[in-house]
């Protein structure tokens, strides 16, 4: 069996402002896993544009999620952070899986058929065909590792599936298997307007997410705002089941404060939501103000973040280039 060396890959699409959730559930990992891996960062725009963006907003956001990488503290000298529109090889490859891929696979993929919606002839191919696109993105590189939080959990099977088919296809031992590291402090942080729905950037209400660039005020008013049940908090955990809005603030306040649910509920259990909501106002404000902060400062600094995502484009072709070269030689085209 061929080994291949390990090699982080991920990524977020600029679609709005990064929240809670992709914090939690992905962008800690991704600060920590740069400490000992060869990372590699990724703002995926060209997957935002399966729903329709306006351009201008789309630009700004591209920046906007790329200060927000840096802000949280992925560092660009020691990972590659770069947009996935300047590497063609990642349009390339996905042209590749989308004929290495079965229909039927594309068929079972949830997330398609959330964000279609009832009308799913008018959604655009591109998002049916997405994930074959995040197969590329992470293949290109060879990566094998892939921390995301638990939405992305389907995906990364069907990638897997593609690596495994192409390997097969023809006859060789070309990609890895990747493997989801779906291991942040919250993997599924849930909107604070509804328990039963993810934290979600594309959700019309504001006040569901917290944003990472919420000022201290916001952060604090939407926490006080979340929607809660009428009872009392539960002494233990298993008292959380069926009450989805309790289990998500004592599961964010866990991941905030590095406790377990139990020992939060050993604090806060028996009292009213109120207690527990003031005491994560302030946790809250105290870890994520400073991000908002750093990421409005980066902000201003256009030219910087430009010149991040050139080198990190670089960077990335320099490893995907000759990866795809490879690719066209296995399918059968002629290389020059
Ligand atoms: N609520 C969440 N809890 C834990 N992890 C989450 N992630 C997203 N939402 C949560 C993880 O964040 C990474 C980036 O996600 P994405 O930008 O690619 O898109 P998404 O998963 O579709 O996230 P959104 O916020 O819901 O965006 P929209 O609204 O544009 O679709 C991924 O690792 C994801 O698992």
């Amino acid at each position: 069996m061929t080994l291949f060396s390990p090699r982080v890959f991920s990524g977020m699409q600029p679609t709005g402002n990064l929240h809670l959730g992709n914090y939690l559930g992905a962008m800690l990992n991704w600060v920590k896993m740069q400490e000992t891996n060869e990372c590699i960062y990724c703002v995926v725009d060209m997957h935002a544009i399966t729903l329709w963006q306006d351009p201008k907003a789309l630009r700004q956001a591209i920046r906007d999620v790329t200060a927000s990488y840096l802000a949280c503290g992925v560092d660009p000298k020691r990972s590659i952070i770069f947009n996935q529109s300047q590497v063609p090889e990642h349009a390339e490859l996905a042209w590749v899986f989308n004929c290495v891929a079965r229909l039927g696979w594309l068929n079972r993929m949830t997330q398609f058929k959330d964000k279609a919606g009832k009308d799913k002839e008018a959604a655009s191919v591109g998002l049916y065909v997405y994930p074959n696109l995040m197969a590329a993105d992470i293949l290109a590189y060879k990566a094998t590792h892939v921390p995301v939080g638990d939405d992305q959990k389907q995906h990364l099977e069907l990638a897997r599936d593609i690596a495994a088919k192409f390997n097969n296809d023809y006859e060789v031992e070309f990609f890895p298997q990747p493997e989801p590291m779906i291991t942040g402090p919250a993997t599924r942080v849930m909107s604070l307007r509804d328990g039963t729905k993810k934290m979600s950037k594309s959700d019309p209400s504001d006040l569901s997410r917290i944003n990472l660039t919420d000022s201290a005020d916001d952060i604090a008013k939407k926490i006080r705002k979340a929607k809660t049940d009428m009872d009392a908090l539960p002494s233990e955990t298993a008292g959380l089941k069926a009450r989805p809005e309790a289990e998500n603030l004592v599961g964010i306040y866990a991941a905030l404060s590095s406790k377990t649910a139990q020992e939060v509920l050993n604090e806060f259990g028996g009292g009213q939501f109120s207690g527990l909501k003031n005491a994560l106002a302030d946790l809250a404000v105290e870890k994520l103000a400073p991000i908002a902060d750093e990421t409005k400062r980066l902000q201003s600094e256009q030219t910087y973040v430009d010149s991040v995502l050139a080198e990190g484009a670089a960077r990335a072709r320099a490893i995907a280039g000759p990866i795809v070269r490879d690719v066209r030689e296995i399918v059968g085209f002629i290389v020059s």
